[in-house]
């Protein structure tokens, strides 16, 4: 096994006893069988079974900051954490998956296409959220930075749902004007949508762990993670229409919904006024056929998403990696926090 899927195993190890803590406050609450079930089975759907990037960061972060290997206790506790992040993404998951008609997820049905399942799929939604907070004080209530991790749960749910409603109010289903996008609109709905649950959380997370108390460290760890977050939904955007689905694990719904995406902001900004037209015409409606047209525009000249992607990709490493030469470590930072969490993402397939 390599050290990469050892550590990804010993982190699902820790999946059951999280579920099972959950399930048992079910039980002691003295709820039906099939409700116990029902709450198992939306666990198991919607928490475990992605990359795990941001909840795997949590545990990397807390280790790189210590300098050495974790003890079992500080490993079990560093893991819940991951996890809680793990539940506040399948909260995230459930809702965007409703709201953006999409089909599938990590290689199987949306949990609300699930049989039976259908607007349940909200409250469900709100109980992996929910969950967080039962974990968080069952097993971080003793300790004086306890209200730091609650709070940033809090603040970063908030600016993820900011992130959500722009960038659903920006892709109206019965009004489709390209005009109203923007590179700018993107950026914010990407930094809010994203960069700051899927990049910053996990790291500010294990700082507060490890006693990381400057300001400045989590300054500087914004200042990184928020682009590295738009780096990443800009590769979203862009496996959304160029990944395979059986790799992507999820069928790309961007240009039937008339998302703000990174691919058509480029394709505005370098398209003829004959693409221009065609784009018009095709783009944000509920069809295939329109669907596949602006798909085969996306990558003819001079448009040529794929290669404007591969530049991108290339210059946003540059940009990263120069700001992380820049992190000044006497605050109790350290730069292979970050060149860590680029690594796994970067060049990403899925
Ligand atoms: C993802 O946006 C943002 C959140 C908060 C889930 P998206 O709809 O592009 O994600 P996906 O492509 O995974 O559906
Ligand atoms: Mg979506
Ligand atoms: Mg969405
Ligand atoms: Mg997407």
């Amino acid at each position: 096994m390599s050290d990469k899927a050892a550590k990804r195993a010993r982190f699902e190890g820790v999946f059951d006893k999280i579920a099972d803590e959950l399930i048992d406050y079910l039980k002691q609450n003295g709820m039906p069988e099939e409700a116990v079930a029902w709450y198992k089975a939306n666990l198991y759907h919607n928490v475990p079974g992605g990359k795990l990037n941001r909840g795997l960061s949590v545990v990397d972060t807390l280790e790189i900051l210590k300098g050495k290997a974790l003890t079992d206790d500080e490993y079990f506790n560093a893991a819940l954490l991951g996890w809680c992040v793990e539940l506040l993404q399948g909260f995230f998951l459930v809702s965007d998956d409703l709201m953006d008609a999409s089909i599938t997820r990590r290689g199987q049905p949306c949990w609300y296409r699930m049989p039976g399942v259908g607007t349940i799929a909200i409250n469900d939604s709100f109980m992996l959220e929910a969950a967080i907070y039962y974990l968080l004080k069952k097993h971080f209530r003793q300790e004086s930075y306890y209200i730091d991790l609650v709070e940033l749960f809090l603040e970063t749910t908030f600016q993820t749902e900011l992130g959500q409603l722009i960038d659903l109010i920006t892709a109206p289903e019965d009004n489709v004007d390209l005009s109203k996008f923007s590179l700018q609109k993107h950026h914010l709905i990407v930094v809010y949508k994203t960069a700051f649950y899927s990049f910053y959380l996990p790291v500010a997370l294990a700082f507060r762990v490890a006693g990381v108390k400057d300001e400045a460290a989590y300054k500087a760890a914004l200042d990184i993670l928020i682009p590295m977050g738009e780096y990443f939904q800009v590769q979203d955007d862009y496996l959304d229409a160029y990944a395979p689905p059986e790799v992507l694990g999820k069928i790309g719904t961007d240009i039937l919904d008339n998302k703000c995406s990174w691919n058509i902001n480029t394709a505005l900004k370098f398209a003829t006024p004959e693409q221009r037209q065609i784009l018009d015409d095709n783009y944000g409606k509920k069809d295939s056929v329109a669907e596949a047209r602006v798909k085969e525009l996306y990558s003819q000249a001079p448009i040529s998403i794929p290669e404007r992607f591969e530049k991108y990709e290339k210059e946003s490493h540059d940009k990263l990696t120069a700001l992380i030469a820049q992190v000044d470590e006497s605050t109790g930072v350290r730069k292979e926090v970050f060149t860590s969490f680029l690594e796994k993402v970067y060049k990403r397939q899925k």
